[in-house]
């Protein structure tokens, strides 16, 4: 953590060579007592986690493999903003690293070029009217090159490197991200999640398109406005009605 400029987070950073999961890992040692602010990093992941039961591809040496203890005094159902904190906090990181803009796909997606470089997971430990902990996870590929992406990807996957024909310095990478991740969640508990939202909005490739939505009950299609106060998208449909989007694969047409 020398030379790290940050408050909360990455007061401990624990780098493993291997893990399993660094999320399985770090909601662990949450469980213990891990303070907050601690991240765990690894080189690679043997099991690396997406949503819904789904895998992170995690090979060793090339990409960035991270997740956070937090502990916010926040309520269960606020939960979700704090995906929306991570996805800013790596946008503003490439931004930082590469010249090709980032933008955000609701609700976890980080895209170049329209193609997906990261991935967001959290998890949390609640009861009813309390938190106990979060675990941000964040995958970002930073050197993977295209032959080391499987074929049978949901949608088409990059990584910083490819986009931006250079490589990346992975230590420079992690403690811009650990910076502003850190001072999003200073704002956030001090300011609240308003400016957030707003500057997820204007990263969000999607708002103003047109978008189909599918997984769910009813296929929609129509205009993405917005996300709501609950984090779901809104999506305007041809015949005016709104929508409110919880789950699903959303596709811009
Ligand atoms: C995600 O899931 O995008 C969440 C990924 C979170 C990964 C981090 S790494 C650190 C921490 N520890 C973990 O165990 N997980 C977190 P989802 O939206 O479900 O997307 C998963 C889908 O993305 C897969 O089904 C693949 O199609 C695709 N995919 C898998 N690995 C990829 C990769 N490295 N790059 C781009 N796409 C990938």
């Amino acid at each position: 953590t020398a030379g790290l400029d940050a408050k909360v987070l990455g007061r401990k950073v624990i780098c493993l060579p291997s893990t399993g999961s660094t999320n399985s890992e770090a909601y662990r040692l949450a469980e213990d007592g891990a303070e907050e602010g601690t991240v765990i990093v690894a080189d690679s992941q043997l099991q690396g986690k997406g949503r819904l039961g789904r895998i992170w591809h995690s090979p060793p040496g090339v990409n960035l493999y991270t997740s956070l203890i937090l502990k916010p005094p926040i309520l269960p159902v606020d939960a979700f903003q704090l995906t929306f904190l991570s996805a800013v906090a790596v946008a503003r990181a490439i931004e930082a690293s590469i010249a090709t803009p980032p933008f955000i796909k609701w609700p976890n997606d980080i895209l170049l070029n329209g193609k997906k470089v990261a991935g967001l997971l959290n998890e949390m430990s609640a009861e009813t009217e309390r938190v106990n902990f979060v675990i941000l996870g964040i995958g970002v590929n930073l050197n993977m090159l295209p032959d080391q992406f499987p074929e049978d990807l949901r949608y088409p996957a990059t990584s910083l490197a490819i986009e931006s024909g250079r490589k990346i310095n992975r230590l420079q990478f992690v403690r811009q991200l650990l910076e502003s991740l850190d001072s999003l969640y200073t704002d956030y508990l001090n300011n609240g999640y308003g400016p957030i939202r707003d500057e997820w909005v204007a990263r969000c490739g999607m708002i103003g398109c047109r978008v189909a939505v599918s997984g769910t009950s009813e296929q929609i299609e129509g205009v993405a406005t917005g996300i709501d106060d609950s984090g779901a998208l809104l999506v305007r449909k041809e015949s005016g009605v709104m929508a409110r989007v919880l789950a699903g694969d959303v596709k811009v047409l």
